[in-house]
């Protein structure tokens, strides 16, 4: 009776386990990450679309000079459209003339020293998004006017 009892135990124990990796599987299928990568002048590793939800970022800088960050400005409406030198430029009014009329919001995800791999999370709804670094070069040019400058969809 004791040994049986010992099983159904065991058994008990090994159900509960099952259905907490029942659980648990769903949520890490859910969870979405991005594996990104800076150089002197641009990103890799980010589509040009991609489903709104929260991403896991693992941000690689794969130089030896610049520190890098990435950057998330979702772009409001009227200004979804903008061509590459228009978004420097609404980049810019924010950098320099504390102009935020062309974002409806932004977000820091990162930053990496170089030769570094720094971890950050980003936030996605659905809308248009620049995504670059802001950090400037030894001229004082910032990154997002040398490449650093992104353009992505999320739906
Ligand atoms: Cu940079």
């Amino acid at each position: 009776m004791a040994k049986t009892k010992h099983v159904r135990l065991g058994l008990s124990v090994a159900v509960a386990l099952l259905m907490g990796l029942l659980v648990a599987l769903p949520v890490s299928a859910a969870g979405r990450s991005l594996e990104v990568q800076a150089f002197n002048f641009g990103f890799e590793g980010i589509p040009t679309r991609l489903a709104a939800g929260t991403y896991a970022v693992s941000f690689a800088n794969d130089n030896d000079i610049y520190s890098h960050e990435l950057l998330a400005a979702k772009l409001a409406p009227g200004h979804e459209n903008v061509t590459r030198d228009e978004a420097i430029t609404c980049v810019d009014n924010v950098v320099f003339k504390n102009n935020f009329d062309c974002f409806a919001g932004a977000q820091f995800v990162t930053i990496a020293s170089p030769d570094t791999v720094a971890q950050g999370s980003l936030t996605l709804e659905p809308g248009k998004y620049l995504y670059l670094c802001g950090i400037p070069d030894r001229n004082g040019h910032p990154h997002y006017q040398l490449g650093m400058l992104r353009f992505l969809s999320v739906s």
